[in-house]
């Protein structure tokens, strides 16, 4: 399989809008935690970058990316938000555990998304292996979690129009 070296995380950042007036809620998946911390970082510093407040940045942790969904549904019921980033990292094993939790979790945001009145984005890292996921957490591929929060940030601006 070609590997490309682009840096998926550039963008142009004239197309964000201002976050100032922003709430973000942030969950965490605890499982590949090395992974996942790398992208609930990112994604912090993005949201911040763009102007929104660290006391209009609500994060929880849940124990791994199959339980995103649950915890993105309360902190949106908890919080009066913005939008919502799940952010996990799921790395293909020995078994089907993986294609089990991967779809488990892209039905369950993507049902979010169709019930709430805010968006909810999918920052979960689907890899073969932890080197492909480093590599998407601040490693020669970017950092996911910011890719997540430039999402998150356009989608909560689309609102505002
Ligand atoms: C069980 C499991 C496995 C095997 N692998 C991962 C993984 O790579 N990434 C991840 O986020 N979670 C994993 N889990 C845990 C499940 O997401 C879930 O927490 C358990 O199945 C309990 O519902």
């Amino acid at each position: 399989m070609a590997t490309s070296l682009k840096n998926l995380s550039s963008y142009d950042p004239a197309t964000v809008p201002d976050a100032s007036d922003m709430k973000f809620g942030i969950v965490v998946s605890e499982w590949n935690e090395e992974v996942t911390a790398a992208l609930a970082e990112g994604a912090v510093n993005s949201l911040k970058h763009h102007g929104c407040k660290e006391d209009n940045i609500f994060i929880m942790t849940v124990p791994g990316s199959f339980e995103l969904t649950f915890g993105c549904r309360l902190i949106a019921e908890k919080h009066d938000l913005d939008a919502v980033i799940a952010l996990g990292c799921v790395i293909q094993g020995e078994t089907r555990h993986f294609d089990f939790i991967c779809e488990g979790v892209t039905h369950g945001i993507t049902e979010l998304n169709l019930d709430y009145d805010i968006p909810f984005i999918f920052g979960v890292l689907t890899t073969e292996n932890q080197q492909q996921a480093l590599d998407r957490a601040g490693g020669k591929h970017g950092n996911k979690g910011d890719e997540a929060a430039i999402t998150a940030i356009k989608m909560a601006g689309l609102k505002k129009i």
